[in-house]
């Protein structure tokens, strides 16, 4: 009795931390959520399966149970049944049921598979000879992200940024090891390679981003090294227009203009300690093996510092001294524990006010 009882106490709880769990994590952080016709497409069809997958449960169930109990032997009553080995017309069924129950599987997965992986659209090109779609080059490395527009020449890292209810295609490669470049809320995910550039293209509705506060979640979803669990990034979606408005932002901020005489001590530190790996202006030229460090130039204007800290003066300090305490493995490396709390201070003024929008 005493066993049974624990027993029960046991199911009762994991049952409960199942509940309790299902409610964690960031809100559009899921795949539940569809914020966009990619992942709406994805949503569908784990909804398909998944229904035809219960239908096929709970009627092998059912007819399991019919057998166990109406033909079960009765008291007294030795005779066998009548046999059914062989029999054509139960053969058919239980061989063409499953073939059908595929096909409803097959054909939708198969297309919606083709469709989503056809980036062809990209190269359409307006009169001038301008491409009409929005193109990103992501490049994924040990723990950051860097999102170039080879369009429009300017690079930010970090905060992704994309105009909302259009096609966005993604040019996808890594530099280090293999990552995987995943936004749940608007579909993948997708293998971010070292020699090979994957493409597919991504959509993200405007009343959803509203919803969301223009921001969406994204992730390195491959396993990839100690700080793997908080590679994370930021997609902010703005109308057409806010998008423009960012790209021309981008492209004339220039250098930074530090507007106070702290912000200014914290820019020759910066010159000389840290732009060898971070570039401060969007338009960066060099190639990308020289591009070790993400790109600061609105870095006053993101949501996270390093992809997952809050971002504040205080956070961002704590960074700077000790950036393998909060993030094992990255390849910020380098002694800034020497820096003294002013020459920090100093430093924290000048990054957060990379500002490239009014
Ligand atoms: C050896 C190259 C290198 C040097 C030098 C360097 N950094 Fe970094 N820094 C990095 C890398 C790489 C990252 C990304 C770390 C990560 O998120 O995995 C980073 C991240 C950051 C971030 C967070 C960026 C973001 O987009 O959220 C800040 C802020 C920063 N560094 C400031 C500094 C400052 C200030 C200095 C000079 C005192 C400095 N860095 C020197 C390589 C460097
Ligand atoms: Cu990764």
């Amino acid at each position: 009795m005493k066993a049974r009882l624990t027993k029960w106490r046991l199911v009762s709880l994991v049952v409960m931390m199942t509940l309790i769990l299902s409610g964690c994590g960031e809100p559009f952080l899921s795949t539940l959520q569809p914020a966009g016709e990619v992942a709406q497409t994805q949503y569908d069809l784990m909804i398909l399966s998944t229904l035809i997958m219960v239908i096929v449960i709970v009627v092998v169930s059912i007819v399991y149970a019919i057998a166990v109990i109406r033909f079960r032997r009765k008291k007294g009553d030795n005779s066998i049944p009548k046999q059914v080995e062989g029999s054509h017309t139960l053969e058919i069924v239980w061989t063409v049921i499953p073939i059908i129950l595929l096909l409803i599987l097959a054909v939708p997965t198969v297309s919606a598979t083709f469709k989503l992986a056809d980036v062809s659209d990209a190269e359409v090109k307006d009169e001038e000879g301008n491409r009409e779609a929005v193109v990103v080059n992501v490049r994924a490395n040990l723990y950051w992200w860097e999102f170039e527009y080879p369009d429009h020449g300017i690079i930010t890292s970090q905060d992704l940024v994309v105009p909302t209810d259009q096609n966005v295609y993604f040019n996808v490669t890594a530099s280090d090891v293999k990552h995987s470049f995943w936004i749940p809320a608007a579909g993948g995910k997708i293998d971010t390679n070292v020699d090979n550039v994957n493409k597919f293209y991504l959509e993200f509705d405007s009343e959803k981003a509203e919803e969301a506060g223009n921001v969406f979640y994204g992730k390195c979803a491959e396993l990839c090294g100690p700080s793997h669990a908080i590679m994370d990034f930021k997609v902010k979606a703005l109308s057409q227009d806010e998008f423009t408005a960012w790209v021309g932002d981008m492209q004339n901020a220039g250098e930074p203009q530090p507007t106070t005489d702290l912000a200014q001590q914290g820019q020759e530190i910066f010159n000389q300690q840290c732009l060898g790996c971070h570039a401060v202006t969007a338009q960066d030229a060099r190639p990308e093996t020289a591009r070790l460090a993400p790109n600061l130039a609105n870095f006053g204007e993101r949501t996270r510092i390093a992809g997952f800290l809050d971002h504040n003066e205080e956070e961002l300090k704590n960074w700077i001294e000790d950036p393998e305490k909060y993030k094992p493995g990255n390849t910020m490396t380098g002694t800034y524990d020497t820096l003294s709390d002013q020459e920090l201070d100093a430093l924290a003024e000048y990054l957060m006010g990379l500002k490239v929008q009014e």
